[in-house]
């Protein structure tokens, strides 16, 4: 159940009808739901999304999605399955292409665009020349009696991944609650009443695919479909949707299709979808089967086990990072109003919020062995979507995986790993049919079908480091986590993507450089409707990035010296990076000016981030041309543009730019209501781009060295982070006042030199080794680095002197500590508690507090995680609960001190609620 604090009951109003979304940007209603600090983790609206998907709040397993609407009398629960997509398994490569190189070559070479162009589209596009695209299943709709209801509330609370809504109508308050299991693959519905008996529903599937409903027993309904034909591929991938109810009290039938609960007081309905994908080339899985176990599996389990084993799963790892930013009462409203008057509101803890539920939605979109997230995460409510909801591979599925590293979420990163697994064998034929090449190559898309040629015309298309690029991401992966294993796995992809390129590079004949001939700089025409060029220097980036990171790992491995030296060899050929005219960086090899000047691709930049060739202070000159280029480009762009330049602003150390692109990003023309990114349309890269540039804001990884807050904004004079990740193997947890450093606690996963940058060393400071409690020897390099010799699994402590500690081991502080446990009011059916922590001997500080009352339901809630409160008097955390009243009955909870997710299991402490 969502919290509901007796606040919200008393202000929540009455439930009306979402308006429709206009592209151009949206309004808000101007009456606010009041919220309180106890819900800032929690999307919160004051009515339902009426028709409007883009009001509707995802949820999601990596594999199975849901968009939960939340209309009081006509629940739609539009459903996504990651494997469903049009088509069925194709290969796409174009014989011709590798006969007409040698001619795309001269005419390129020559300048001769328009002709390159033409002999490209005739014999170096794919086979479709399109891709295929990622569809929805259809809708769950449960129709609720019609009636007056008041005191309406939905919510999203990204701390337990679920939706929720409660109303009260009849004088009977109902609650509905929606979340997607990772551990038992259904999607659950559980629904609720606080009087006996009333709760009476009907549910039905529908789909704008070719299915049929059925009701296969008498407590369940199906979907059995196939999805769409595209591109002359046809549909291929069966799926199957089974929606089952369990009842307490009343009765449950199904017949026709339609299934009935009537007179229940409460309901779950499990949701459980079987796709026949097996991988892109092969579609015949037991998709009955599938959902069938599932289901099956799901029912033999309680609600209260499937809502604790839910938690536990996805707190694992969203707990892992907490961020307070500091605290306004614009954080009071509804969300939609936060984000219509985000421009003219002081409103830091929104920032926390979006960089939150970027996370949320990694974790609700990409999990091991799912597909990675989409252009739209698993989240589709059409067979046609914008850009086919596919795999973009020149800024947008790049974007997608920016913040799972960086903010603790590698394991969600592994499904892209699979899928350039895939790509090493479908772009091996693309290499060697339409280049005569070894090794692999991707372009500008992909697709579940691992598509691999060039798509959509030589000016979109034609670009050949999508593989490269991704291949890089193996490498960056690994400096992250250390893992040989993960290395050895996928250097064989990483030394493919090189190997193409090794094969393919050719001579400049004017300049003598080894350049890709054709490609081009992302989606930008140099002249007029000419895009294709030889060595744009976003090419030229990747590569050296490819060929470091495939020579990097080769050493680490003891493998293939020879090819080694080959690709250094070539790598050292490579066009440098050059300043332009105009003071830029130049995105071409020669100094042409872009035919549209604020262009939302900024590809030239992929040296700055999320690469590290253009940095502050090991490449003045290129940074200043970064800077500059910004400059020209501009601030405005698509929802992904804007947060692509959060993160160029980060890396150039540029706080108050880096926070007003983030504020562009908050406008209801770049965020809906729901807090999708808009590119307009939905695109999801958005959002994790935006939380990377956060993360970027914070800590920066990218130079062999921590640099702490590097651009933290005076938007956010004083806040704390816990648990971001950096290259080398560090988790780092930070806390500031008044725009100054207090403490940095940075862990070490081996060992080895560290090197720490912050304005705090170039004032005064203190370092502890807080594991074995010593003083370590440290050298100052520059004014403010520090550097020493850290050792595996300690944690080390740099404070400014005076600053109050934060406890980082857990186990003997809340230990130590007494809570005493109170109900402070109670209404019909439900009340509301509070506790009041006393830390011991020492301070404590990041707690959380999970309640669990005597029914077994597990709330986890209140300022959970993010929270911070230091001080003998550790504060007060507050729960509702609708439920029976429990009557001197013992309620436990567990108390967590810390660090959320690091910490050993909390100890429970015991109280007695009367
Ligand atoms: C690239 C971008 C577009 C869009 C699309 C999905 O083509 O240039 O802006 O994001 O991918």
């Amino acid at each position: 159940m969502s919290p509901v604090t007796r606040r919200h009951l008393l202000a929540a109003g009455a439930a009306g009808v979402g308006a429709a979304l206009v592209p151009a940007g949206w309004s808000a209603g101007t009456e606010a739901v009041s919220a309180s600090a106890a819900d800032d983790l929690i999307l919160r609206y004051d009515k339902p999304a009426g028709t409007d998907w883009l009001r509707a709040l995802p949820i999601g397993n990596g594999r199975l999605g849901a968009m939960v609407f939340g209309n009081v009398d006509a629940e739609r629960l539009q459903l996504n399955e990651d494997t469903v997509w049009a088509g069925g398994p194709y290969d796409s490569s174009n014989t011709r292409g590798a006969a007409a190189l040698a001619e795309i070559r001269r005419l390129v070479f020559t300048d001769q665009w328009g002709p390159a162009q033409n002999l490209i589209n005739q014999t170096m596009m794919g086979n479709p020349g399109g891709q295929l695209a990622y569809q929805t299943v259809g809708n769950l709709r449960i129709a609720f009696p019609a009636g007056t209801t008041s005191q309406y509330d939905r919510t999203l609370d990204l701390s337990t991944a679920t939706a929720s809504l409660t109303y009260v109508s009849g004088g009977v308050r109902y609650q509905r609650e929606v979340f997607a299991s990772a551990p038992d693959q259904v999607i659950v519905v559980r629904l609720t009443a606080d009087r006996a008996a009333a709760v009476s529903v009907t549910a039905t599937f529908d789909s704008p695919q070719r299915t049929t409903v059925s009701s296969p027993d008498g407590s369940t309904i199906a979907l059995d479909g196939i999805s769409g034909s595209m591109e002359g591929v046809t549909g291929s991938v069966r799926f199957l949707a089974l929606a089952q109810a369990v009842a307490t009290g009343g009765t449950v039938t199904s017949s026709g299709g339609t299934l009935r609960i009537s007179g229940a007081t409460s309901v779950t309905i499990l949701v459980s979808i079987g796709s026949s994908y097996v991988n892109y080339r092969t579609v015949n899985g037991d998709y009955q089967g599938i959902a069938r176990s599932r289901l099956n599996a799901a029912r033999a389990i309680a609600y209260d086990q499937l809502r604790s084993r839910h938690l536990a799963d996805y707190q694992a790892l969203f707990g892992r990072v907490t961020i307070d930013l500091g605290r306004t009462a614009a954080a009071d409203q509804t969300t939609d109003v936060r984000i219509a008057q985000h421009a003219g509101q002081n409103d830091p803890q929104f920032a926390a919020l979006l960089f939150q539920y970027g996370r949320y939605l990694l974790i609700s979109s990409s999990r091991p062995g799912t597909q990675p997230a989409n252009l739209q995460g698993i989240w589709n409510d059409s067979t046609a979507p914008q850009w086919d909801s596919k795999y973009t591979l020149n800024a947008n599925l790049p974007m997608n995986y920016w913040p799972a590293d960086t903010t603790n979420l590698g394991e969600c990163f592994l499904p892209v790993f699979d899928l350039i697994k895939d790509l090493t064998v479908t772009g091996a034929r693309t290499a060697q049919v339409q280049y005569g090449a070894g090794g692999w190559v991707a372009h500008h898309n992909t697709d579940a079908w691992r598509g691999s040629s060039v798509v959509d015309g030589a000016l979109w298309g034609m670009w050949q480091t999508g593989g490269a690029w991704l291949a890089t991401m193996i490498w960056d992966h690994y400096q992250f986590t250390g893992d040989l294993e993960f290395l050895r796995a996928n250097y064989p992809a990483l030394r493919g993507a090189a190997q193409f390129f090794v094969d393919t590079l050719v001579a400049d004949p004017s300049r003598g450089y080894l350049v890709t001939n054709p490609s081009n700089s992302p989606e930008l025409p140099h002249h007029a409707d000419a895009s294709v060029c030889a060595g744009p220097t976003m090419d030229n980036q990747i590569l050296r990035d490819l060929f470091d990171a495939c020579a990097r790992a080769g050493e680490v491995l003891a493998t293939d010296a020879d090819l080694r030296t080959r690709i250094r060899a070539v790598r050292d050929r490579l066009p440098p990076m050059r300043v332009g005219s105009r003071g830029n960086i130049q995105e071409w090899l020669a100094d042409w000016v872009e035919t549209e000047p604020n262009h939302r691709h900024v590809s030239h930049l992929y040296g700055l981030h999320p690469s590290n060739q253009i940095t502050k202070r090991g490449t003045p000159q290129l940074y200043q041309a970064a800077r500059r280029t910004l400059e020209l480009r501009g601030d405005d762009g698509t929802g992904w543009s804007l947060a692509w330049k959060i993160n160029f602003w980060a890396r150039l150390e540029d706080a108050a730019r880096a926070h007003k692109l983030f504020r562009d990003l908050v406008r209801t023309d770049r965020l809906a209501p729901n807090m999708f990114d808009l590119h307009p349309p939905f695109q999801i890269d958005g959002n994790f781009g935006a939380t990377s540039g956060i993360a970027e804001m914070l800590l920066q990884s990218h130079n062999a060295e921590l640099h702490l807050l590097p651009a933290l904004p005076d938007a956010w004079p004083t806040g704390r982070v816990t648990g971001l990740r950096g290259r080398g193997g560090y988790t780092v947890s930070m806390a500031w006042t008044s725009g100054r450093a207090d403490e940095f606690v940075i862990r070490a996963d081996r060992d080895g030199p560290a090197r720490l940058r912050a304005r705090l060393f170039s004032e005064s400071w203190t370092l502890v080794d807080l594991t074995d409690s010593s003083t370590p020897a440290t050298t100052r390099p520059e004014s403010d680095v520090v550097q020493l010799a850290v050792r595996a699994g300690h944690t080390y402590r740099a404070a400014r002197p005076g600053a109050t500690p934060t406890p980082t081991v857990t186990t003997t502080a809340p230990a130590a500590a007494t809570a005493t446990y109170a109900v402070t009011s109670s209404w019909s059916g439900g009340f509301q508690a509070e506790v009041v922590v006393t830390a011991g001997p020492a301070a404590i500080s990041g707690w959380t507090v999970t309640w669990t009352f005597p029914d077994g339901q597990v709330i986890s809630q209140v300022w959970n995680g993010t929270h911070t409160q230091t001080g003998p008097n550790v504060a007060v955390s507050n729960a509702a609960y609708n439920g029976a009243l429990p009557a001197g009955g013992s309620t436990s909870f567990g108390f967590i001190a810390g660090t959320a997710g690091v910490n050993n299991p909390p100890p429970v402490i015991t109280c007695t609620t009367r």
